[in-house]
């Protein structure tokens, strides 16, 4: 007979298997796409891709769009899922000069991903992205100028 606390751990189990915790180095999570220099006085935005084949929970992580000597963080919440796309806005008051380099941090405060500097002053549907989603060998090839895509697989 199973007593119902340990249907609950055995739930609870089967759950953290589902999530990766990200703090052992085992996340894959990047960030594929900024908006740094978005058209008609728009919001910044910074877009995430899993890359991996487990949902991330991204509580307490962090963003931050660093165009010296401003600074934007973003607080995240919510889920990722494998494979999946997520993006999130900044405030609708910031002004990025568009020269910005782009952090992501886990909850336990730990540097995830960190973009290029990237330059646009072109107020443009062009932003910078992973080209294919979550090519990362830390060079500034890395992202091209591309077709803006939110919370979308990046296309040239
Ligand atoms: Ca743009
Ligand atoms: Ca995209």
């Amino acid at each position: 007979m199973l007593l119902k606390s340990d249907i609950g751990i055995k739930a609870l189990l089967a759950f953290c298997g589902l999530m990766v915790v990200c703090g052992l180095g085992m996340c894959d999570v990047v960030i594929n796409e900024f908006e740094l220099s978005p058209p008609d006085n728009g919001t910044v935005w910074v877009e995430l891709y899993n890359t991996g084949d487990a949902a991330v929970d991204l509580t307490g992580w962090k963003i931050n769009i660093v165009d010296k000597p401003w600074e934007g963080p973003i607080l995240l919440k919510g889920s990722i899922e494998p494979k999946g796309f997520v993006a999130f806005d900044g405030q609708d008051t910031w002004t990025a000069t568009g020269n910005g380099t782009v952090f992501l941090y886990d909850a336990t405060g730990t540097e995830v991903d960190k973009t290029s500097q990237q330059s646009d002053n072109s107020h443009s549907d062009f932003t910078y992205g992973r080209l294919p989603d979550g090519k990362k060998t830390d060079t500034r090839a890395d992202f091209a100028f591309m077709m803006a895509s939110k919370g979308r697989s990046n296309v040239r």
